[in-house]
């Protein structure tokens, strides 16, 4: 069971961003950067419950000529419309000296009229982007780090900094109800979009994952592209109760690593996108900056852990915006498990 603590009186995101200033945990900045980015989820919010309604399902670009992202992937109109919606709710402000985005190939600039903040802000504006079109859940994840000193309008470089320097992550996931889940570096919390009233209001405060768990999550049908370490862990993990782990594991696959990683985060489990023979040349399949990253920090303040299989996550130095890991996050004692067969199965 987990021991996540229920809410014992309405707290709105406002309310709760408010408290956190008085006790000098965040600057005003800070706090409408998250307002806004909050803001622009419930705008995504709704894009995302029109469905077909809305004549936003399917790919972008021209029949036949799909359009493509810098990762080389046919690009959602849901994805365009998500990071058109961000970049414009976050341009204004005077919070921020640069946005970053998976769908982007640079950083992307503050409009000249606008004043600059100090911090930059990287997100995955519609994860598992590939559900849209079968009404499963998807989400926008996101990272925020501070801007290097003397820097007004921020570059590329400026953005590659390990996620021990993230001052903020979040996830948003469009699913049965809308959830925006948060950490400032002081706990992971969980809100519920109210959406009679608009505003989304605190229904886990501190969540945390069990250290152990019997359930994982990884998509199988690249078993046979693995490398020797996930290879000999999954097949213990699949060997059950007779094999060395000596208990039967469950398995669970969204596809979207938003919705995987907040089953994760609400009743433990491991979430792994190991090297394979498909993905080796690019490092992985899931992005640092604006995917690894944020949900490292964001399980990791609920007492999990996340790695790369060999190193920390949060300890990877960048080398660009776009690049890719291999990722082991979630119950605690599961992802030391998994590194120790990268330890001994090299
Ligand atoms: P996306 O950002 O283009 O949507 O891709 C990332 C998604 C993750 O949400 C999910 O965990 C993974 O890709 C699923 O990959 P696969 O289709 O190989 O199972
Ligand atoms: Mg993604």
């Amino acid at each position: 069971m987990s021991a996540t603590s229920p809410v014992p009186s309405s707290i709105s995101l406002t309310r709760y961003l408010i408290e956190e200033q008085r006790a000098g945990r965040i600057n005003p900045d800070l706090r409408l950067l998250i307002e806004v980015v909050a803001r622009a989820c419930k705008t995504i919010s709704i894009a995302v419950g029109k469905g077909a309604l809305g004549g936003v399902l399917g790919e972008a670009g021209t029949p036949g000529e799909a359009s493509m992202n810098i990762q080389g992937e046919a690009q959602k109109k849901l994805d365009v419309l998500s990071n058109e919606i961000l970049l414009e709710a976050n341009a204004w402000g005077g919070h921020l000296a640069g946005l970053a985005s998976e769908e982007m190939d640079t950083s992307h600039p503050i409009p000249d009229v606008y004043p600059r903040g100090n911090y930059l802000l990287l997100f995955d504006p519609l994860d598992g982007s590939s559900n849209i079109d079968v009404n499963i859940s998807v989400g926008t994840i996101f990272s925020v780090l501070r801007c290097p000193d003397g820097v007004t309008q921020a570059a590329d470089k400026d953005f590659l900094q390990a996620g021990t320097e993230q001052v903020c992550a979040g996830y948003t996931t469009y699913g049965p109800s809308t959830m925006l889940v948060l950490t400032i570096g002081n706990g992971t919390h969980a809100f519920t979009l109210d959406r009679e009233v608009g505003s989304f209001v605190m229904t886990t405060r501190n969540m945390t994952i069990p250290e152990e768990t019997k359930e994982f999550a990884v998509n199988m049908s690249n078993q046979r592209h693995w490398q020797p370490p996930m290879q000999a862990y999954v097949a213990d993990l699949l060997s059950g109760k007779e094999g060395p782990r000596g208990k039967d594991f469950n398995m669970r696959w969204v596809a979207s690593m938003v919705a995987d990683v907040h089953r994760i985060l609400t009743r433990g489990g491991i979430f792994s996108y190991p090297l394979d023979a498909k993905c080796a040349d690019k490092g992985g399949k899931l992005r640092l900056m604006y995917e690894a990253n944020p949900m490292s920090f964001l399980v990791e303040q609920a007492g999990g852990a996340a790695s790369t299989g060999r190193q920390r996550m949060l300890e990877v130095q960048p080398t660009g915006l776009h690049m890719r890991v291999p990722v082991f996050i979630g119950s605690k004692q599961e992802v030391e498990t998994a590194v120790r067969y990268h330890r001994e199965h090299d």
